[in-house]
């Protein structure tokens, strides 16, 4: 089999690759080790930039988003006794969005394959042979047992952290940053309708918690855990009364609901450059993740994916090579710029392991840090830039001129 662009994986990098891709005229397949169901119930993030709204919208995806998706024009950053609200529009003129990776993946998996784009799934033995030469190749099982191979001019690698893609790359010829934070988050999505109009992200002496939402009848909730926490050790009943007493506040209460699911999920920062190795282009987890606090994971991925899409419009439809090979450069920039806000927020928030022996110092720095940046405008406008993206936007324009 031959095409264009042979794309490993179909989480939301993937698919809105082949999209656009496809409309510039440029073929695609897709080769994904899950099924679809399994891939759409994958309960993740939430929170779309302005710029991934934009990007969406444009691509003609935004019709379920602007109907059951919720502009947000704030958050409120809390601690003890204190709850601010950051409003973006007044701070950076921008706002984000609140729509589901679950129901992204949905519009994409329906529009897609109503185009007649072509996935395997329930691929197996996936492998991206000869990448730095002119015919690059994926070679895999296919869900019958059958092998097979697609040829390509170029291979995307948008297989998330745990893909084959980046392992494509020679160790040699990449780099690694990492850090692995000592505590993890306790997820939950619960049949109650959320007991705030914006996102909470609240300190506590106990750990972070953070109130989320999906929809008017759905909540999403977070609690910071010990990093070797079992999910075994969370009843419904302490889950609520762990997140009751981290939101705690003055003639405010948080509803409890039924609980549809819940996980626990380690936090880490990885960025692993360059994201190209001669024909193979690596996009979103594939290449970087970011711990959730900042809501930056997601959005970097169709980040990524804009421009790569370009990228390959370019060097296919117009026989130029100069965005592919800038390509891997200009994303880390936003990619570094995520990972810092990312890590910056989770520093703020995430109260150290009671065995830190400067913890007691560091929580009295993180309350002190958290009155500055809800107290200065300029704090909070640093914020609501980085939150909305719309720092991220200026690095690219800057790189653009
Ligand atoms: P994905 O979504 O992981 O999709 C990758 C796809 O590739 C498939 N795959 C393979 N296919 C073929 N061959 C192989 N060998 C393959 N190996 C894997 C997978 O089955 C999958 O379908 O990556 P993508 O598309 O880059 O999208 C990135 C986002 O999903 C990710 O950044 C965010 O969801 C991160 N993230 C969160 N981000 C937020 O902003 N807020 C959150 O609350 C949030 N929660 C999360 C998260 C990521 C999680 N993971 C990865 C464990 C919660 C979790 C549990
Ligand atoms: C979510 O709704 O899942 C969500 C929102 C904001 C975050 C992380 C997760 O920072």
């Amino acid at each position: 089999m031959r095409t264009q662009v042979g794309i490993v994986g179909s989480g939301p990098a993937g698919l809105l690759l082949s999209h656009l891709l496809a409309q510039q005229g440029i073929e695609s397949v897709m080769v994904e080790d899950r099924s679809r169901e399994y891939v759409e119930a994958r309960v993740r993030a939430g929170v779309l930039e302005h710029g991934a709204v934009k990007t969406l919208t444009d691509a003609g995806l935004g019709e379920r988003l602007h109907r059951e998706g919720s502009r947000h024009d704030g958050i409120y950053l809390q601690f003890p006794g204190e709850r601010h609200r950051l409003d973006f529009p007044d701070l950076c003129g921008e706002s984000v969005w609140v729509y589901g990776q679950t129901e992204l993946t949905r519009d994409l998996f329906v529009s897609r394959l109503a185009h007649g784009q072509q996935i395997y799934f329930e691929a197996s033995d996936v492998h991206i042979v000869d990448a730095d030469s002119d015919q690059p190749r994926i070679t895999f099982i296919d869900s019958d047992g059958h092998a097979q191979v697609i040829e390509c001019d170029y291979v995307a690698g948008c297989d998330g952290f745990h893909g084959v893609s980046r392992a494509t790359i020679p160790e040699s010829i990449r780099t690694v940053r990492e850090r692995h934070y000592p505590f993890a988050w306790l997820g939950i999505l619960a049949q109650v309708a959320p007991s705030t109009d914006e996102l909470i992200y609240a300190w506590h002496p106990d750990g972070f918690a953070l109130h989320s939402m999906r929809s008017d009848t759905v909540s999403r909730l977070y609690l910071q855990v010990e990093l070797d926490d079992d999910i075994a050790n969370w009843s419904d009943d302490r889950i609520w009364d762990n997140l009751a007493t981290r939101f705690a506040l003055d003639g405010w209460s948080l509803e409890s609901g039924p609980t549809l699911e819940k996980g626990i999920t380690p936090m880490r920062s990885y960025v692993s450059a360059p994201m190209r190795w001669g024909r193979l282009f690596l996009a979103g987890d594939a290449s970087h993740i970011v711990p959730p606090t900042g809501a930056k994971g997601l959005n970097l991925a169709i980040a990524d994916v804009r421009r790569l899409a370009e990228a390959m419009g370019h060097a296919v439809l117009h026989g130029s090579d100069d965005l592919l090979n800038r390509y891997s450069d200009d994303a880390l920039q936003r990619v570094w710029q995520s990972t810092y806000f990312s890590w910056w927020m989770t520093s703020m928030l995430h109260t150290p392991a009671a065995n830190d022996p400067d913890a007691d110092f560091l929580r009295q720095m993180q309350i002190t840090q958290l009155r500055y940046v809800t107290g200065s405008r300029a704090a909070m406008e640093t914020v609501a830039e980085n939150y909305t993206g719309k720092s991220m936007d200026g690095i690219e324009g800057l790189l653009a001129r």
